[in-house]
């Protein structure tokens, strides 16, 4: 046994990180474009006005995606490209755009995953009171009922949203990200509250108005975590962490993906919420929770790194403290790779859905050699150690569906700017020029022997 016959390999991207032509043909500001410029926030103040310049170059790298032997390509759609002011007119020459990269895409043999929220909130929207505001649903329901009704020929597999926990708990609790804000728990929980709901009517807009059967889940992030040990006392208490708040922080409340993945994927709360925040967690009516809930075809989990649990007095959950010099990316995040076998199956145990890693991927150091090759050898060491985990998560019998790298190419890493490296490819800012890396080689044997070679 190994990974299906049918498993899917691809890489993703996210449109404010990769497109650039921030202001051209039509496309209105989003709450990226606005923080970027006010200055102050990203790292060099850099901005994703050029980016990869993928915009005007997603053809040569479409050509590159299929020589390396890109199966599956997950990107997202910037909604103010689409709806210049998040509702209402529809600009159809953002329309033109993604018509031409589906196309391109089918025409290399590479099969389109649509996320149609990942960060690019149109300004507009935002000064209505964005994610605050209550109409977000109805708005979401709009774009994505246009997204299916243009797409949906050709387009067969949808996110709804990207990691709705760094949405709330990067743009509006820690603020280092877009809108940059420090929110208290009542509108945090607000929030919360309104996402679940323009999820809901994402799916019934994608349900009612495409043109062919499409398959939809969404791609979640959030605490995940793997054993000190192999006994049943410190797996139950990973387990148990997994998914259940393991304190009553406000910061607990938003990284716990069961805020988000047990409305969801069970149509409840989980039970700490309400425990620990009853005062500001606004109630799921039956009908919210029918919108909530509609079933999914499948699970998206983003995973960069984990903690370790060890059961603690009464077998309670305790986080281990990691040792000095502990393995680290660029991004100072942990090197965890069992997190990539006990994430996939405590979730699949808990939601029962074909499961995708939606991402996963590494920060690098990495820059051209005097030979001209980018040798990023940690990344192909990365590569193999997770994906060796996600191989024995699939042995033992959970149903892994696929594995996106993040990512294609270099990008705009947010507030990090371009300082950090997650791509296969190097991108040259100055020039554009784009390099394969020696780990996309490698993943290019991967894909081609469908993870024999790991
Ligand atoms: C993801 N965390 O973000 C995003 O989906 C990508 O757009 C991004 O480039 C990539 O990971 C790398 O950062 C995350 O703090 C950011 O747990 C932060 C966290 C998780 C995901």
């Amino acid at each position: 046994m190994s990974f299906k016959k049918d498993f899917v390999w691809g890489s993703a991207t996210a449109s404010y990180q990769i497109e650039g032509a921030a202001f051209e043909d039509g496309k209105g500001w989003n709450i990226w474009d606005v923080f970027t410029h006010e200055g102050g926030h990203v790292y060099g103040n850099h901005t994703g006005d050029v980016a990869c310049d993928h915009y005007h170059r997603f053809k040569e790298d479409i050509k590159l995606m299929k020589e390396l032997g890109m199966k599956a390509y997950r990107f997202s759609v910037n909604w103010a490209r689409i709806m210049p002011t998040g509702e209402g007119a529809v600009n159809e020459k953002g329309i033109a755009f993604y018509n031409e990269l589906i196309d391109e895409l089918l025409a290399n043999g590479i099969e389109p995953y649509l996320t149609l929220y990942h960060w690019e909130l149109p300004y507009d929207l935002y000064k209505q009171g964005g994610f605050l505001n209550p109409k977000i649903a109805d708005w979401f329901y709009d774009y994505a009922s246009v997204i299916a009704e243009r797409f949906s020929d050709r387009v067969k597999h949808f996110f709804t949203l990207n990691e709705p926990q760094c949405i709330i708990g990067l743009g509006y609790l820690s603020g280092e990200q877009a809108p940059g804000l420090k929110t208290g728990k009542k509108d945090i929980f607000q929030m919360i509250y309104n996402l679940l709901r323009a999820h809901g009517k994402c799916v019934s807009a994608l349900r009612e108005k495409s043109v062919q059967p499409v398959k939809i889940g969404l791609a979640s992030c959030g605490n995940t975590y793997y054993p000190a040990s192999d006994s049943p006392e410190d797996i139950e208490a990973t387990r148990y962490a997994t998914f259940h708040m393991i304190n009553d922080s406000l910061h607990e409340a938003v990284w716990n993906f069961a805020t988000f993945m047990d409305p969801i994927y069970l149509g409840e709360y989980p039970k700490e919420l309400r425990e620990y925040f009853g005062d500001v967690l606004i109630e799921l009516t039956e009908e919210d929770k029918k919108l909530i809930s509609q079933p999914l075809d499948f699970y998206g989990q983003n995973n960069y790194n984990s903690a370790e649990i060890k059961a603690g007095k009464d077998g309670k959950p305790e986080i281990v403290n990691r040792y000095d010099g502990f393995p680290e990316t660029m991004m100072l995040w942990p090197v965890t790779p069992e997190g990539l076998y006990w994430a996939p199956k405590f979730i699949y145990e808990r939601y029962q859905k074909p499961f995708f890693i939606t991402e996963n991927g590494l920060a690098s150091m990495d820059w051209v050699h005097v030979d001209g090759k980018v040798k990023d050898y940690g990344r192909i060491d990365f590569l193999q150690r997770y994906l060796r985990a996600l191989k024995r998560a699939a042995e033992d019998g959970a149903d892994i569906a696929g594995y996106f790298q993040w990512s294609f190419m270099d990008n705009f890493e947010w507030a990090l700017g371009y300082a950090k490296r997650f791509g296969l490819v190097y991108v040259d800012y100055e020039t554009q020029e784009r390099i394969p890396k020696e780990s996309a080689y490698f993943y290019k044997e991967v894909m081609e022997t469908n993870g024999e070679n790991l």
